[in-house]
């Protein structure tokens, strides 16, 4: 059986794009590459070297940075570093910019990511991911502005995803459809397993933190109510499936529908997750996947971050559902303020 791997679809992709140079194919080989080696080093978790557990330091969010998380981070920004197609990598672990230097012969190319998505479900053999979102370099000249690296939702060039689960899955998107291919650990080589991924435009299913109940806004928490109450007409109430690792619970998303949210509340006036290395690259796939992604006010994709670590609330998937809740969350409430 003839399979297209991962590097074949890119290169096929390209040649789609007539002023293509081969360095964003240059680009995704690498990120390919990293992705094998962490995925390598999730599997092996538990036996022989002791990757698992904290590294006993803080990260920039001022969380507990596991040893799985700086292995990841230092993997990408290495091989990406030194590709010679990036000029800059953020990263959600790291508190300022890599910025490549010109004798380095830094590329076009601004590479963004979250390297290990899920750390609570690390220690636990629970699916974990990583992200990614490329942009390119707009400003002239070597140095790297900040119009650069806060660039608005729908300039990326490519985001994608890798899931280390079951099986290893690498995700992206150019622009030009979602493919999705698996990674074949007897070849050590990722197959075309699911070509232009579509979301439905429903489904069943509400993915959140229901364990914030409490701290969570009126109108969020009438959506979930609603979403809860029995109604035939409109396939209510709908099922829970909350995994904690948003690459997984976004993937499954993806392919059967449903809604995943991360809303602000009481205490995070701007929820949990992260422009950048989070809401974005999914909001750019959930989008090409004929899905949408809001914050409740203003598609993700239309937003220009003012800082790199920025959050934002993230409701994202099947665009009937993502209607629905933005009708419920049109009326903000002050969410605890007058209190
Ligand atoms: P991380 O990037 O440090 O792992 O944090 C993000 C994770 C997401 O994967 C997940 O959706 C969310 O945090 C879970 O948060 P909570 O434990 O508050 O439900
Ligand atoms: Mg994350």
């Amino acid at each position: 059986m003839q399979r297209t791997t991962l590097v074949q679809h890119v290169r096929q992709q390209e040649k789609m794009n007539p002023g293509a140079t081969g360095e964003f194919t240059s680009l995704m080989n690498e990120i390919m590459v990293a992705s094998k080696i962490v995925s390598l080093e999730v599997n092996k978790a538990g036996i022989g070297e002791d990757i698992l557990g904290l590294t006993g330091k803080i990260n920039v969010q001022g969380e507990e940075v596991q040893k799985l998380d700086e292995f990841a981070d230092m993997t990408f920004t290495k091989i990406i570093g030194q590709s010679e197609t990036v000029c800059a990598i953020t990263s959600e672990e790291l508190e300022y910019p890599v910025i490549i230097p010109p004798d380095r012969n830094p590329g076009k190319y601004i590479f963004m990511m979250d390297p290990l998505d899920g750390s609570s479900n690390i220690d636990v053999n629970v699916g974990i991911g990583t992200i990614f979102s490329v942009y390119k370099k707009k400003t002239p000249g070597d140095k790297v502005e900040d119009e650069d690296l806060l660039q608005k939702g729908d300039q990326q060039v490519a985001a994608g995803y890798v899931i280390y689960g079951s099986s290893t899955m690498f995700v992206y998107t150019s622009g030009r459809g979602v493919h999705g291919f698996t990674l074949d650990p007897s070849l050590g080589e990722f197959f075309l397993s699911h070509p232009d991924i579509k979301i439905p435009s429903q489904g069943s299913t509400y993915s959140i933190n229901e364990g914030n109940t409490e701290i969570w806004c009126e109108e969020q928490k009438n959506l979930i109510n609603y979403l809860k109450d029995k109604d035939e007409a409109t396939n209510r109430p709908y099922r829970l499936r909350y995994i904690g690792t948003l690459v997984s619970d976004f993937h499954r998303t993806l392919l059967k529908g449903g809604i995943f949210m991360y809303p602000r509340d009481k205490n995070n006036p701007n929820g949990k997750l992260r422009f950048a290395f989070e809401a974005a690259p999914l909001a750019f796939i959930v989008n090409d996947a004929g899905g949408r992604a809001t914050t409740g006010e203003q598609n993700i994709l239309d937003m220009v971050p003012t800082e790199i670590h920025q959050r934002v609330p993230l409701y994202i998937g099947s665009t009937e559902i993502i209607d629905m809740a933005e009708k419920h969350l049109a009326t903000p409430s002050d969410c605890g303020k007058s209190a």
